[in-house]
């Protein structure tokens, strides 16, 4: 018997909140794919209009092909949904994403929704943010110098490469990946790496979520 991920089971449950003509923020990753997929069955199945907003250029692609309606941020007045993935969660629903490299996007998709979703299987789960290593964005000038300040500051940064050849996001920007287990106020962190110039965002989204829907077994836990 093929049993369904804890990825998938969230996704078709995050599926379940759409409404025909609804204008939906699309996430990055696999979870949200899965919830792409289930929401193209649903759109061909019950003849639904979907408009959806992508938070990257892989996401627009594959939201094309599942029949929904792509508008650009600034032709919508409000996105109604946004649904996303995470790369971790705490119990206060405080995230860490941009393990995909959208995180700019995703934070300003998320920042123009009125109910934002996530969806995760159990592993992302954490009773605090920080195994993972936080993305923070970087103009490319600056990335070098900004760099050093974080390594001062114990944050142990790394440039994100791909292969052999440094990452840059859609925005043409690069990423840090930092360590962060030792901060314990994420807010003043939060506030302390935005305030330096050439940083443009982190992947700390502390206050964006208003529903994780968890896959863990058979079960998805809200
Ligand atoms: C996006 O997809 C990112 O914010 C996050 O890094 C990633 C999670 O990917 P997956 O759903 O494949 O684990 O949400």
């Amino acid at each position: 018997m093929n049993s369904i991920s804890e990825k998938e089971l969230a996704a078709i449950e995050a599926v379940k909140f759409i409404k025909n003509n609804m204008t939906i923020g699309l996430g990055t990753g696999s979870t949200a794919a899965y919830m792409i997929t289930h929401l193209g069955e649903r759109i061909k199945k019950e003849g639904l209009i979907i408009y959806g907003v992508p938070t990257s250029e892989a996401t627009e692609k594959f939201a094309l092909k599942n029949g929904i309606k792509i508008l650009s941020l600034e032709e919508v007045k409000k996105i109604d949904i946004t649904i996303d993935g995470a790369d971790e969660f705490d119990t206060y629903l405080q995230l860490i994403k941009g393990g995909g490299g959208a995180l700019l996007r995703e934070k300003i998709i998320a920042s123009n929704s009125e109910f934002n979703i996530i969806i995760a299987d159990s592993g992302k789960q954490v009773s605090r943010l920080g195994a993972f290593r936080l993305p923070i964005e970087t103009v490319p000038f600056a990335t070098k110098k900004i760099a050093d300040q974080l390594h001062q500051k114990g944050l142990d940064p790394i440039l994100r490469k791909k292969g052999e050849t440094v990452f840059s996001t859609d925005e043409k920007n690069y990423i840090l990946d930092v360590n962060i287990l030792p901060f314990y106020n994420l807010e003043s962190l939060n506030q302390e790496l935005i305030a330096i110039p050439g940083i443009v965002e982190t992947g700390l989204f502390l206050t964006t979520t208003d529903l994780v829907l968890m896959g863990k077994g058979s079960k998805v836990i809200h």
